[in-house]
């Protein structure tokens, strides 16, 4: 049997690296695209254990000719859609930037997978923002929970979402989405709460720094791991037939209880050290998020392996051990 053959682009973020290594564990081979112009934090860095083992190449989701003519050589079976500027706040900085990778972006590796590949499946890391402040009477969030962004990012990923969903009912293409509620690692960009408040709490300890800056508190996300929503995309992608499927963990935590869970564990008090600064207020934030995974559970079989509790652990854990580093 050949193996098969798997594309990523984003493959040097948190979750494309990640992804990559799940993949090569299940004996695929694994190609991946990473932009000219990354931070090293996000180019190779999360890939240097695996350089031997994937084929990575230059390209972009605003580049069409870059897309075209990977899918065209590779002619991979299953397409996984990561990239994207992540960061919602930053959104808000950079709107038409934000829309032309998450959205159009979308639909330029939608096209060029319909012309090179169309007999490969597709899969699409849509987001938990999507929602917005909608939310069900039973206080989560589902499949059929009504969709209102309340960012830039949120518009350009319920985009994403649609017009993956037409091009399966117009193209009778194999397209998904994972609706992906936050998830999180040792390996998520430093600018994102948990590995903020980490970092800083673990420097704090060791005397590096004094003070910590940060925006809303009183948000609520529904935290898990990236290890466990990797294997998600796998299985969604490999469902027989093409569906979309919320995965999350069920457990919701605020900002501040995050803050005091790291805080804590390391012996110290959070309100000694975190100071407010507008500056990470967003015009129009998310409150609440809470994801209910019933239908991946039921239909997939998946379930998480980590708790709020077992990864927050992990990440202090690591860079407790990298203090040096940071
Ligand atoms: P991440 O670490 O920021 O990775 C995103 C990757 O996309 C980066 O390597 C980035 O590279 C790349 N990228 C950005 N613009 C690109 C472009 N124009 N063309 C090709 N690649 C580009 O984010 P993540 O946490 O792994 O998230 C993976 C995906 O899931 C993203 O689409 C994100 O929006 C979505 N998602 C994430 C979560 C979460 O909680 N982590 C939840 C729901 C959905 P550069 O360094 O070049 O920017
Ligand atoms: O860690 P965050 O930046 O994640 P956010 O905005 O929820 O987005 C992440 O999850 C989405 C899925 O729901 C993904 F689609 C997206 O790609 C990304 O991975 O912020 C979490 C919460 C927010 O409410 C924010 O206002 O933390 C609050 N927060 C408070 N102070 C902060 C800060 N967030 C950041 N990044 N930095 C702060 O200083």
């Amino acid at each position: 049997m050949p193996k098969k053959k798997a594309f990523i682009t984003g493959i040097g973020g948190q979750d494309g690296s990640y992804l990559a290594e799940h993949l090569l564990d299940n004996d695929y081979e694994v190609f991946g695209i990473v932009r000219r112009n990354s931070i090293s934090e996000n180019q190779w860095s999360r890939l240097d254990q695996l350089n031997t083992k994937i084929e990575v190449t230059y390209g972009d989701l605003l580049d069409v000719s870059s897309l075209d003519r990977t899918l065209k050589i590779i002619k991979p079976d299953e397409i996984y859609n990561i990239g994207s500027q992540s960061h919602v706040r930053i959104s808000f900085d950079i709107p038409q930037y934000t829309v032309q990778t998450n959205a159009i972006g979308v639909l330029n590796i939608l096209e060029a997978y319909k012309y090179n590949c169309p007999k490969a499946k597709f899969y699409q890391a849509s987001s938990s923002e999507m929602f917005g402040n909608s939310i069900d009477e039973d206080n989560f969030q589902r499949e059929t929970t009504p969709m209102h962004p309340t960012s830039p990012y949120g518009c350009a990923k319920l985009f994403g979402y649609n017009i993956v969903r037409h091009y399966r009912n117009a193209h009778k293409l194999f397209a998904v989405n994972g609706i992906l509620f936050n998830h999180e690692s040792p390996r998520r960009g430093s600018n994102f709460v948990t590995s903020k408040v980490v970092k800083s709490a673990v420097r704090i300890k060791a005397g590096l720094q004094d003070k910590l800056e940060l925006g809303n508190m009183d948000a609520y996300r529904d935290w898990g791991h990236a290890k466990d929503y990797v294997k998600a995309m796998r299985m969604i992608i490999n469902h027989s037939i093409p569906d979309d499927f919320v995965i999350a963990t069920g457990q919701t935590n605020s900002v501040r209880e995050m803050c005091n869970y790291v805080f804590n564990k390391l012996n110290l008090s959070y309100k000694d050290y975190i100071i407010q600064n507008p500056k990470y207020m967003r015009p129009e934030e998310l409150s609440y998020l809470c994801g209910d995974a019933t239908k991946a559970k039921n239909t997939l079989g998946w379930a998480p392996i980590y708790n709020f509790k077992s990864l927050m652990d992990e990440i202090i854990e690591h860079w407790s051990n990298q203090i040096d580093g940071i």
